[in-house]
Parts: structure tokens; C-alpha cells; sequence
């Protein structure tokens, strides 16, 4: 454990990346305002209410480990193919038990249909890429004929069953993350936010969580802006919640 303004060195003995290792590490946690430099990988850690940011060394975290074992969930064959999957995340965001697949798509943008019968111009004209691709959450129940629903297979068009689809974005995101980030026991969709300049594959420019309000996800918070190629969650200071790593 360590306290908000304090640098902390000290060796501890820590399971590795989901417990699969036991390795003998530095458990190296500093606050990044207090570096003076250019912070690589940055947990935000939430502690007192509200997130701290720190800066970790790879020993705490490796990206490249995390990455090999946390391989994405299987996607349906049928999805839409005008849809570019970036991330699929297998995560109970609505609170009824029953995971579903939370996707981040960039698809072909397309205008609110009740703007075929305004005047005026579309407030979400410009949520799109130079391909002309706007970026959007998805919520999918991939087994609509299973236990998650009472209603057979035989009904539905695809083998999924779109639960939500959000407008495109006027912030696009390049990454998403599953995860209870502030300990209150509900699921957090943890985003790396781009811009459409940069598009799909541009650097992330600050992280933010988002929380299921029943019809769609509210932020809860935002980070300062950074440079960030990648996002992951996993608890580094072993305070059994899970924390926010972006780098
Ligand atoms: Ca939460
Ligand atoms: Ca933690």
C-alpha cells in the first residue's frame, strides 16, 4: 500500500499477471506529477473517492504479458460486415448477471433516421472518420436462444441479439476495457478516447469511465490528456480493486 503523494520503493513478493507466476519484483509506485518526466506506463488507481495517477514500472505491469493472456472472447460469424470490430469485451455492463459482449465498432456513419423530417443540420454530421466511418458501442447478447433469454433462436435474424447500440460518438474511442474500477461492485467501461482526425488507429488522448445507467453509458470520469497507445485493467497495488493502466 502506499499514501497519495509519497514515493514508495520497496521489494515485495506479488503473483504475476493473474497469478500464473510468482516473481519477485520491485514494486515501484510514483506519483506521475511528482517525476518531473515523461511518465511510459501510467496506473490510475482509485483511492479517497477520486482516481490518483501514478507511474509503474514494467515489473508491476507488462503490456506485452497482459496482452498474451487475455486473448478476446469469440465473436458471431454473422455480425454485420460493414463492421470493423476494434475491441470485444465479455462483461456484465447492464447488471443483470448475464455477461454480454460489449463491441467497439467503427461502421459507416449514417444520420438519425427522425432527421429525414428537419430542416436544420445534423448535430452528429461531423462524428465521423475521412472513410466517412463513425465510431459506436455495441452491446450484444451472443447467445440469444441460451439461458440469457427465454425466447427461441429461431426468432432472431442473426445469432446475436442486439441489446443496445449507441450514436456515434462525438469522441471516438480506439479501445475499450471491462472492469469494476472504483470498487462499487458495478462493471466499468473503461475507453482510451481518439479523434476522428487521427482516426481508428490514432493515439489515444486520455482515458475515461463510463458508467450503465439503464439506457445508455454516463461518464464518470476523465483523465488529464496524455499520448496513449494502450489500455488495460488489472489490480497493481494489490487493494483487491482493479486498477487502470494506460500507456
Ligand atoms: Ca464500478
Ligand atoms: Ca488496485
Amino acid at each position: 500500500m502506499f499514501k497519495p503523494g509519497s514515493r514508495l520503493y520497496r521489494p515485495s513478493l506479488r503473483l504475476f499477471s493473474s497469478g500464473l507466476a510468482l516473481a519477485f519484483t520491485f514494486f515501484l509506485i510514483i506519483p506521475a506529477h511528482s517525476t518531473g518526466s515523461e511518465a511510459s506506463i501510467l496506473a490510475f488507481i482509485f483511492q479517497d473517492d477520486t482516481f490518483i495517477t501514478c507511474k509503474i514500472s514494467t515489473a508491476v505491469f507488462n503490456p506485452q504479458v497482459y496482452a498474451e493472456l487475455h486473448q478476446p472472447p469469440a465473436l458471431p460469424d454473422d455480425l454485420p460486415g460493414s463492421w470493423d470490430v476494434r475491441n470485444a469485451l465479455d462483461a456484465d455492463f447492464t447488471g443483470d448477471d448475464i455477461a454480454e459482449l460489449a463491441l467497439l465498432v467503427w461502421r459507416p456513419w449514417r444520420d438519425w433516421p427522425f432527421m429525414r423530417w428537419s430542416k436544420g443540420p445534423s448535430p452528429i454530421a461531423d462524428f465521423h472518420d475521412e472513410q466517412g466511418d463513425s465510431c459506436h458501442i455495441i452491446l450484444i447478447d451472443p447467445n440469444p436462444g441460451g439461458k440469457s433469454s427465454e425466447r427461441s433462436l429461431t426468432l432472431y435474424k442473426h445469432s446475436y441479439r442486439e441489446i443496445w447500440a449507441g450514436s456515434a460518438l462525438p469522441v471516438p474511442l480506439v479501445q475499450i476495457a471491462a472492469g469494476d474500477v472504483n470498487g462499487d461492485g458495478l462493471v466499468d467501461l473503461v475507453a482510451l478516447e481518439g479523434d476522428y482526425e487521427s482516426g481508428r488507429d490514432g493515439a489515444g488522448h486520455c482515458v475515461s469511465i463510463w458508467q450503465w445507467n439503464g439506457f445508455g453509458f454516463t461518464m464518470e470520469w476523465r483523465s488529464e490528456p496524455g499520448c496513449f497507445a494502450g489500455l488495460a485493467v488489472q489490480d497493481v497495488n494489490n487493494d483487491e480493486i482493479i486498477d487502470i493502466i494506460a500507456w
